[in-house]
């Protein structure tokens, strides 16, 4: 049996007002033939399917469209779960609908009558066309603050930490022992998550990618301890460079399957491949996944960069580079514009930043009139946080989307 493990799609994103539709689309694409090719049987994909809460039209459009796709391939199950940029109420609408074509989706935790959590939900059968039982999803999406924290009342940010990483292994925990239930079945018992586990490498990270991973979310980060051994693998989302967790290849995140910052330009974008024989994992293997179009970042002096787009290779390149451009300068340079559209000459890139560092002067330049239309209300309030200091931002966020959620959840 083979599962196909992804994550962190963020369909319908815009990069800098950029739309990335042809991008995703193409990437689907790929992933639909890798499932074909592979004859995989089951896909899961682990949260941040959408970019945002309220996702566009033609972001819906590109995630049924490869649900429609599926159907063509020998892969019988789906399951996919909520990550922190959706919103659940979207993902679980088409649920229903979805079940029918085996596809099962659990957008956020679920809760009994009294208001507990309902962990047997998140506990996913597939089953083969004999009805035998030949996988088991526990389908664990990202954990909202309200599903983990305890009742304390004027917490510090670190006992609020410590509250929410209880939290999530307690989730597990309970998890775990349902699943143990059907250990002595010989088949595969998985789990999913979205989450920020501790011990990351995130050594390429510059300052900001750090602090878009502090504000990635909850603020909690568990330990491989959290994840008992029943699960004989854990596919996570939530971090968009592929990795696994404290040197446990069963515990790892797929990445994202293509570049959705510049600070992930040097990124393997990939999808894994479990290959599972009487319920034992055998192999994990990564796919590489075709990126449609480059980030680049280029750094240096105005002459340096020059030299270097002019003899940039751009044959393998589907659509034009986006690039970050920084120049390093102790004077202000003039015609700026036009000498860097000389040396790109004919090549296919596309400056969407540029940055010009004059000693202790950092100037941006070129940055696209932002329209709000283009915009949703997270980035909108991202923006507004720079004014506030960087500590406080993370809960900042999170208390931001949890209102947003809710105000979201009224709304319908
Ligand atoms: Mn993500």
């Amino acid at each position: 049996m083979k599962i196909l493990h992804t994550a962190d799609w963020h369909l319908g994103q815009s990069f800098l007002n950029r739309n990335r539709e042809e991008e995703h689309e193409i990437v689907l694409n790929e992933i639909i033939e890798i499932i074909k090719k592979e004859e995989i049987d089951i896909l899961i994909l682990a949260g941040d399917v959408f970019d945002t809460g309220s996702p566009s039209v033609a972001s819906q459009r590109l995630y049924y469209d490869f649900w429609k796709k599926l159907r063509n391939t020998a892969c019988t199950h789906a399951v996919v779960v909520g990550g922190n940029h959706d919103s659940p109420s979207v993902l679980n609408a088409p649920r229903e609908i979805l079940q029918l074509l085996d596809i099962q989706v659990v957008g956020a935790a679920e809760r009994l009558p009294n208001g507990e959590i309902d962990f047997e939900k998140e506990v996913l059968f597939l089953k083969d066309s004999k009805g035998e039982v030949q996988a088991v999803v526990c389908a664990v999406p990202y954990l909202r603050d309200r599903d983990l924290k305890s009742s304390g009342v004027a917490e510090t940010t670190a006992q609020r930490q410590e509250a929410i990483i209880r939290g999530i292994k307690n989730h597990y925990t309970q998890i775990a022992e349902i699943a143990q239930k059907y250990a002595h079945l010989e088949i595969p018992i998985l789990a999913t998550g979205h989450l920020f586990a501790a011990g990351l490498d995130i050594e390429q990270a510059d300052g900001r990618q750090e602090a878009e991973l502090d504000i990635m979310g909850n603020l909690g980060k568990v330990g491989s301890d959290c994840f008992a051994e029943i699960f004989s693998y854990v596919a996570l989302g939530h971090i968009h460079k592929p990795q696994t967790v404290g040197k446990q290849s069963r515990i790892r995140y797929s990445g994202s399957p293509m570049p959705l910052s510049f600070s992930e330009r040097k990124d393997r974008k990939i999808v894994l491949i479990l290959d599972y024989e009487k319920g034992i994992l055998k192999n994990i293997t990564e796919k590489n996944i075709e990126v449609p179009r480059k980030l680049k970042r280029w750094l240096g002096t105005l002459e340096e960069i020059c030299l270097d787009l002019e003899n940039y290779d751009d044959s393998a390149d589907f659509l034009p580079c986006w690039a970050e451009i920084i120049i390093k300068t102790d004077q202000t340079i003039f015609d700026l514009d036009s000498k860097l559209k000389t040396a790109i000459g004919k090549k296919k890139i596309e400056i969407l930043k540029l940055i010009t560092e004059q000693k202790n002067k950092v100037q941006t330049l070129n940055m696209p009139e932002i329209d709000l239309e283009y915009l949703n209300p997270e980035d909108v309030f991202k923006q507004k946080m720079g004014e506030v200091a960087p500590d406080q931002q993370a809960e900042l966020l999170q208390t931001f989307q949890e209102l947003y959620t809710l105000w979201n959840e009224e709304k319908e």
